[in-house]
């Protein structure tokens, strides 16, 4: 872990850290709670800057109009970085005419080959803080997750570290397209599987729309994220839980892809179901962080 930069952002507090749902709030009563100052780390006047990273593999059909919606949200000094695994389809292409359209809202990083949704969100979270973003917001490209949410995940984000986009509290729903079957299996990833060996109380637990304090990124040390694929869904909530972040889940409604065909496989898949367990036990001495800036108490 490293913990650079953020002994004077947290206050410990003793009335334990919980994981909010909508569907209420769960404490742990004997641990400290985590909190952060709400000041955006741009310079005061200035509204907080919003990264949105967007990882792209064979998008180019969605990539532009998921640009222009994202860039018409009333959001102030909201950009966007896609960040491309060397797209066949040419998605790069595509993004580099869009930063020639709208400029410096649009930041490309090119990567030379595919190498998993995990290695492409470290890479673009790293960009995203050495750019100084306040909150960095992740999502999918291919329309699942409506970048309507955004400004409801980040009016929360003066009270909450993480806001998660879930499936899974009161008022979130999955596609109406999905099968039976499609549904037991994601209930089973995430509710069953991953829940109970990690011990998380967030619901969605492989959920990727996601809204992050720059400060929880600088906590988990990213360089040592080892997921290549989905389980870094898996991996980022339990290090966010686990390191004591206060996490917020909101309902979302998740939309199957418009266009484009997904990118799960059955390695995906297995690769999530055994990296469950060397998580939990690669993770199993991580304490909440307990970094108190002298002469601070509670807000
Ligand atoms: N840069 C990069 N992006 C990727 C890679 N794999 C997937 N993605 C992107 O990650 C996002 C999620 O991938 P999807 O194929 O939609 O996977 P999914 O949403 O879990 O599965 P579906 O529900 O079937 O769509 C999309 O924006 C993909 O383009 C990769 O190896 N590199
Ligand atoms: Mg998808």
């Amino acid at each position: 872990m490293e913990p650079e930069n953020t002994a004077s952002k947290f206050r410990v507090r003793s009335s334990g850290f919980g994981v909010r749902s909508r569907g209420g709030t769960h404490r742990t009563p004997s641990t400290e709670r985590r909190t952060l100052n709400a000041e955006p780390q741009s310079s005061p006047s200035a509204a907080p800057r919003v990264i949105v990273v967007i990882p792209t593999y064979n998008e180019a059909e969605n990539i532009r109009a998921l640009v222009a919606e994202l860039l018409s949200l009333a959001v102030d000094n909201l950009s966007v970085l896609i960040v491309d695994d060397d797209s066949p389809d040419g998605t790069g292409k595509v993004a580099e005419q869009l930063r020639e359209q709208y400029g410096e809202r649009i930041q490309v990083l090119h990567r030379t080959a595919r190498r998993g949704l995990g290695r492409a969100y470290v890479a673009g979270f790293q960009q995203a803080l050495a750019a100084g973003a306040d909150y960095i917001v992740q999502m999918d490209a291919d329309f699942s997750h409506s970048p309507a949410y955004i400004p409801r995940f980040l009016s929360q984000m003066a009270a909450w570290d993480v806001v998660v986009g879930s499936r899974y509290v009161p008022g979130g729903e999955l596609d109406d397209r999905w099968s039976w079957w499609r549904r037991l299996l994601s209930w089973w990833a995430n509710a069953a599987y991953s829940r109970l060996i990690l011990g998380l109380q967030v619901k969605d637990v492989t959920a990727g729309f996601k809204c992050w304090r720059r400060e929880v990124l600088q906590a988990i040390d990213l360089s040592a994220i080892h997921s290549g694929g989905y389980v870094f869904q898996i991996e980022m909530a339990y290090l966010a839980e686990k390191l004591g972040f206060r996490v917020l889940e909101m309902p979302i409604y998740f939309e199957d892809r418009r266009i484009g065909r997904s990118k799960m496989s059955v390695p995906v898949k297995l690769e999530a179901a055994w990296r469950v367990w060397e998580i939990r036990w690669r993770y199993r001495r991580l304490s909440p962080l307990a970094v108190a800036a002298p002469g601070e108490d509670g807000p």
